[in-house]
């Protein structure tokens, strides 16, 4: 295979910090996935490691890594087309994570907003929480990734990952490649229901604002019909004046596979109600499958353990060049095979 026939590398990730991914994961990120699994070499990765920089408990967080990977099996991708793993099964990552710290400034480290607004909501913060987005860069560069599909939050992370490759190839001579941000522009924010001046988060304390793909049809049906809106009843896109309305806008023209401008035309001079139904609907069928398919998959622990095995058989494949090769440059000897 010549150069240009290669596909482009990918690689993204997810934290199995809830029992279910949410519709902004998938909206934002999850369901970029699928499609690209098909143009590029994919690394997708549940990132256990990330999750244990908040306050975790284990039993919990092994059930979730779990049921973590059954739901990106369950929304389309295909470990014959992929390589899917959990972050902990390949040692690499915190392994070049160190380096990388080495490499990054703690005052560029203490400007992540992410870390700011996730340290405001601990009882205590941790030095793993802090170097969160080191560790993130480690998991993108291991891969020489060209295309990162993120939602906008992971925006300014993507940056440091450029920055930090950036640096050290210009220090050490080239060995990583520089990622670009892949983000849907229509659906790179999801905001919260009852909240929308906020994103969408699975560690929202709003319970209604968050809508689940494990969320049982009833659950959703209740979610989007409390979504709150506005004292007008023009179902009208404006972000500023009107930011519920805006994102419940965006989410249908996602799911229902149209444009905000259609949907606008569509109900006018009808009021919320019209609205959030057919919304509510168009939901539970978007989602609905992924819950039984989820189960499914859960059914067979052991296929699902195999296929986490083999997806980070794969990765370490590549993992381990990148890190051998970063360990030279430095001046370390060579890593001893795990
Ligand atoms: N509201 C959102 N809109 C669009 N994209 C989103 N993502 C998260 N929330 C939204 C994208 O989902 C991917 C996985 O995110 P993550 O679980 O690794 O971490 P996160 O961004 O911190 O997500 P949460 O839900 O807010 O988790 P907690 O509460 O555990 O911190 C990423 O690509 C992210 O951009």
């Amino acid at each position: 295979m010549t150069t240009a026939d290669r596909k482009p590398r990918a690689f993204s990730g997810i934290q199995p910090t809830s029992d279910s991914f949410h519709l902004g994961n998938y909206l934002g990120a999850l369901r970029q996935w699928v499609p690209i699994q098909d143009t590029a070499d994919a690394f997708y990765c549940v990132v256990d490691l990330h999750a244990i920089t908040v306050d975790h408990e284990p039993k919990v967080l092994h059930e979730r890594s779990r049921v973590s990977a059954a739901q990106l099996l369950a929304l389309g991708l295909d470990p014959e087309k992929c390589s899917l793993f959990v972050q902990s099964q390949v040692p690499e990552h915190p392994m070049l994570a160190w380096i990388l710290g080495c490499e990054t400034g703690f005052g560029e480290a203490g400007r992540m907003t992410q870390f700011k607004d996730k340290s405001a909501k601990q009882e205590r913060t941790t030095v793993g929480l802090f170097t969160y987005p080191v560790l993130q860069a480690a998991d993108i560069l291991l891969y020489q990734t060209e295309q990162v599909p993120v939602g906008e939050d992971q925006r300014q992370h993507l940056e440091l990952s450029r920055d930090l490759a950036v640096r050290f190839n210009t220090t050490y001579g080239s060995t990583f490649k520089v990622p670009e941000a892949r983000i849907v522009k229509e659906t790179a924010t999801i905001k919260d229901l009852s909240e929308p001046e906020k994103k969408m988060s699975k560690s929202s304390p709003s319970p209604r604002g968050c809508v689940y793909l494990l969320d049982e049809p009833g659950q959703i049906r209740k979610k989007i019909k409390s979504a709150v809106t506005d004292s007008e009843a023009e179902v009208r896109y404006d972000v500023e004046r009107k930011p519920g309305v805006s994102n419940l806008l965006n989410i249908y023209a996602a799911l229902g596979d149209t444009t905000v401008a259609k949907l606008e035309a569509e109900y006018a001079g009808k009021g919320y109600g019209d609205f959030k139904g057919d919304l509510a609907e168009v939901v539970v069928e978007a989602i609905g499958p992924i819950t039984r398919r989820t189960k499914e998959y859960l059914a067979d622990r052991a296929e699902l353990d195999r296929i986490l095995a083999q997806g980070a058989e794969r990765a370490r494949q590549v993992a381990s060049r990148t890190l051998a090769k970063a360990y030279k440059k430095v001046g370390f000897f060579p890593p001893a095979a795990l």
